[in-house]
């Protein structure tokens, strides 16, 4: 019985086959179990040799039980891994990182913060008052066209700029202030360079004795600071209710530095920014007195100095999360 098992273990093909001799010899009903059953019928005498011959038995076919269930375990693994190059690198992890609009104005953020400005935030959901009013748009007046604003209602609408944290800034806080204000701004407008919802990066410096002289300083650094020490700033005259003079800014065109080509149009020039001397009405707003001090105020796009940087011709490759624009960053 023992040499016969031993066989049919040794020669047992897999895991399932082994299983089932092991219930054919030692199971409920197994060989071995009938024969240490029967040891109740074995003349008295005799019984312990027998006992003592049938455990011999058992032990013997339990190792061999287990030498055979570790062969097999093994070689089922190494069917398993067989041609696979364990000596090959693994695959890179794929790693996310920040989107390049909200790099850029992390890099708006460090230029202005280096000059002593403040980050300030506020409201997407603004009042008329804050948003045109107390920013010197009179009320039916055209030069609210300008703006293709979102309204929720007759009073309360989507800010259209983000001019109104200025004015409240302006409310709690007396001068000397030098604050930057970023933020989501909304416009009814989409082309390939406006979008219904953009970012927009506004400044403000109120003090006594700030001139039009420390604005062209201001942004003179920061142009170059983004753009790089040889970009070139150029001052248009223009108009907003909220600044007087004003001025459009253009910069130096990145790509030929000012020579001319396809990207500014022959002409050498990239608007970039708008700027000016805050009102003195929208000073009175903020309950700052125009006699005693005077302030400069600029505004641009994110999107824009983004564009710009990157050579980006499109607004909708910012917000279509294609990864294979993403990643070019
Ligand atoms: C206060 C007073 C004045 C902010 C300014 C601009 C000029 C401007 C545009 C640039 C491109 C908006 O994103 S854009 O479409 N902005 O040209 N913004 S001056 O003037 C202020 C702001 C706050 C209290």
């Amino acid at each position: 019985m023992l040499a016969e098992n031993q066989t049919a273990i040794t020669r047992a093909a897999d895991l399932k086959e082994l299983e089932e001799i092991k219930v054919r010899i030692l199971g409920r009903k197994g060989e071995l179990t009938s024969l240490l059953h029967g040891l109740k019928d074995v003349p008295p005498a005799e019984r312990p040799a027998f006992g003592q011959a049938a455990n011999r038995v058992k032990e013997e076919l339990l190792r061999c039980l287990e030498t055979r269930e570790t062969e097999l375990k093994q070689s089922a693994w190494r069917g398993s891994v067989q041609g696979l190059d364990p000596t090959l690198p693994g695959r890179p992890a794929e790693l996310g990182r920040l989107h390049i609009l909200y790099r850029t104005l992390q890099t708006m953020e460090d230029i202005f913060t280096s000059m002593g400005f403040a980050v300030a935030e506020g409201p997407e959901v603004e009042t008329d008052y804050y948003n045109f009013a107390a920013m010197n748009f009179p009320a039916d007046h055209p030069a609210r066209d300008m703006h293709d604003t979102f309204f929720i209602s007759d009073k309360v609408l989507l800010r259209t700029h983000t001019s109104p944290v200025q004015v409240r800034l302006m409310e709690k806080q007396a001068p000397p202030i030098r604050a930057i204000m970023p933020g989501k701004t909304y416009r009814c407008d989409d082309d390939a360079t406006h979008s219904p919802m953009f970012h927009q990066v506004e400044g403000l410096m109120v003090d006594e004795g700030v001139s039009f002289a420390d604005l062209k300083a201001v942004l003179t650094l920061f142009v170059r600071r983004m753009f790089g020490e040889d970009a070139q700033l150029r001052f248009r005259p223009s108009f907003f209710p909220f600044t007087e003079p004003s001025a459009e800014v253009d910069m130096s065109c990145v790509k030929c530095k000012g020579r001319g080509c396809s990207l500014c149009k022959g002409t050498g020039w990239m608007e970039i920014l708008g700027a000016g001397m805050v009102h003195p009405n929208v000073l009175r707003s903020g309950n700052i007195d125009p006699q005693r001090y005077t302030g400069f105020a600029f505004g641009m796009g994110v999107e824009r100095v983004a564009m710009l940087k990157h050579g980006i011709d499109h607004m909708r490759y910012f917000f279509e999360n294609d990864a294979r624009f993403l990643e070019q960053f």
